[in-house]
């Protein structure tokens, strides 16, 4: 009898602890509305295999036939919103078990962004916010969490025309002590960009640049974690 009421207890901590997508986007404040330029994936559950082709953006990722492609300037102001379930309120957006980094890559598509694949060294990170504050173990992913389950990153101006892959990425290290443990998640939205530049950013593959043995990828929070690395290198300000 104690074992069952012990079971049903760890069954009820790993339901309340659901996992989450990214289901819109906003350009410069406007809401795009749910699944709107965006790959989306069978459900909610995290990639942890960072070698498989689902982490460039998620499971059936490697396409976007019939995904719409945004419009915007270079310069734009996009958010990205997050949630665990197909609902915006009544729960927190990404489950406040999940600790971790918020980053953001962008890589530019041969021809059309509905048909690029993502695959090969072609991500430039623009955005990377994550162990904000060591004292109180304030990760990126409760400031997310804290507004709804947004986070907004400034496509760089110096960026060449061109349609483009946007890759958000939350990466929850709750479980991260070994791997794999680390739970990525993705999503993926398409942009076509006018103006811009004609900057030449540098780049990596995902997957490809994660390694299992990457300090941001297995690492232990729960330890009083005073400085936090996220892996894939350096953001490019533009
Ligand atoms: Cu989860």
């Amino acid at each position: 009898m104690k074992t069952t009421s012990i079971l049903s207890l760890l069954a009820f901590a790993v339901a309340s602890h659901a996992h989450f997508t990214m289901q819109y986007i906003w350009i410069n404040g406007v809401d795009q509305g749910q699944n709107v330029d965006i790959r989306i994936p069978p459900n909610n559950n995290p990639v942890t295999d960072v070698t498989s082709t689902d982490l460039t953006c998620n499971v059936n990722g490697l396409s976007g036939a019939g995904v719409s492609t945004a419009t915007i300037v270079a310069g734009t102001n996009i958010t990205f919103e997050w949630h665990q379930h197909d609902q915006r309120t009544g729960e927190d957006a990404i489950s406040a078990g999940h600790k971790g980094p918020v980053q953001v890559y962008i890589a530019k598509a041969p021809s059309d962004a509905a048909s690029f694949d993502g695959q090969g060294a072609v991500w430039t990170k623009i955005y990377s916010s994550g162990l904000l504050n060591a004292q109180t173990q304030q990760w990126a992913t409760d400031v997310v969490n804290a507004n709804g389950g947004k986070h907004s990153v400034v496509i760089p101006a110096s960026l060449p025309a061109g349609q483009y892959l946007l890759r958000a990425e939350i990466i929850a290290l709750h479980v991260a002590e070994s791997y794999p443990g680390a739970q990525f998640y993705i999503g993926c939205t398409q942009v076509n960009i006018s103006g811009g530049g004609s900057a030449n950013p540098p780049k990596i593959a995902l997957p490809g640049a994660y390694q299992g043995s990457d300090p941001g990828i297995t690492v232990n929070i729960y330890n009083n974690l005073q400085s936090y690395t996220a892996p894939g290198g350096a953001v490019w300000s533009g």
